[in-house]
């Protein structure tokens, strides 16, 4: 099976044509839970995880999502969109400093164009990163994602939850991914996809999660064992760090928290 982003070799029929071979694929960026796989989409350059000031962003899911590019070393790019809402943005903006402490690219965004022509300069620094490569944006519903997409291909008119009420259908929801070049030259491409509820991670192995999780990692290499959970263990870096710095330049509770509720999850479904 094919998905977004792979590349074929194929063979012109008579009105369309045939995929003959699927060629091998650089990297996967996919979910898994008990149920099933879902493929998102492969050979990705990196993955812009959107989120926004309003609704608010939860950090299990931006980790879960962080995590599975990390598995799959794409670089991920986090942007904070809805920057005209000053107030929930600051407590966002905030809660996402420890983020960039690990190292994660932080973007703040006003993605919606506002009367009187906004200043463009935050989606050009976004372009610049995308430049000749190919993105995939992923996120919660109603960060913003396809008022992302009509920004950078004006034509493509994609359904903003706006226009679907006008339709008087409720929201609109995305519900199949697809690729989009951004320039005419087809170096530069973004993949639009559903949002990302219920992102399980199933094909990870528990044991490799601490490596996945830059702040967990950084003090897993004080453990006395070279096994270590980093969930009961004596002489464990991670928990002894906990002990000493509690969530000060370190790791958050709640970063902890998603480590060991991710550890027990992954290992439940392992046998
Ligand atoms: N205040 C504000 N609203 C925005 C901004 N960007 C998008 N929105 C609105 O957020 C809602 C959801 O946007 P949409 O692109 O449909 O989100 P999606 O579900 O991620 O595709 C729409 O009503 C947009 O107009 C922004 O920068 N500021
Ligand atoms: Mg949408
Ligand atoms: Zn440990």
């Amino acid at each position: 099976m094919t998905v977004v982003g792979d590349q074929v070799l194929w063979k012109a029929t008579q009105d369309e044509g045939t995929i003959e071979k699927v060629l091998p694929r650089r990297n996967l960026f996919y979910r898994q839970d008990e149920i099933r796989t879902k493929s998102f989409a492969a050979n990705l350059d990196q993955v812009l995880i959107l989120i926004a000031a309003e609704p608010e962003f939860s950090e299990s899911q931006l980790s879960r999502a962080l995590i599975a590019a990390e598995a799959e070393r794409i670089r991920p790019i986090i942007a904070l969109n809805k920057s005209d809402l000053a107030e929930p943005f600051g407590r966002a903006w905030d809660r996402l400093g420890i983020y960039r402490n690990m190292g994660y690219t932080l973007l703040p965004l006003a993605l919606k164009p506002k009367a009187g022509g906004a200043p463009a300069t935050e989606l050009a620094l976004l372009l610049e990163l995308m430049q000749g490569k190919t993105t995939l944006v992923l996120g919660p519903s109603g960060s913003g994602k396809s008022t992302l997409i009509n920004r950078l291909l004006p034509h493509a008119d994609v359904l903003t939850n706006e226009i679907s009420t006008a339709l008087n259908s409720g929201k609109h929801t995305t519900t199949s991914t697809s690729l989009y070049w951004v320039d005419e030259a087809k170096t530069t491409a973004v993949i639009d996809s559903p949002g990302f509820q219920e992102f399980g991670l199933n094909y990870i192995d528990p044991m490799h999660l601490a490596g996945l999780m830059p702040d967990i990692k950084a003090h897993a290499g004080d453990c006395k064992f070279y096994n270590c959970s980093h969930l009961h263990e004596p002489g464990c870096g991670v928990l002894n760090q906990m002990k000493e710095a509690p969530g000060a330049g370190g790791i958050s509770a709640n970063r902890y928290k998603i480590y060991s509720d991710l550890f027990a999850e992954l290992s439940q479904t392992r046998y």
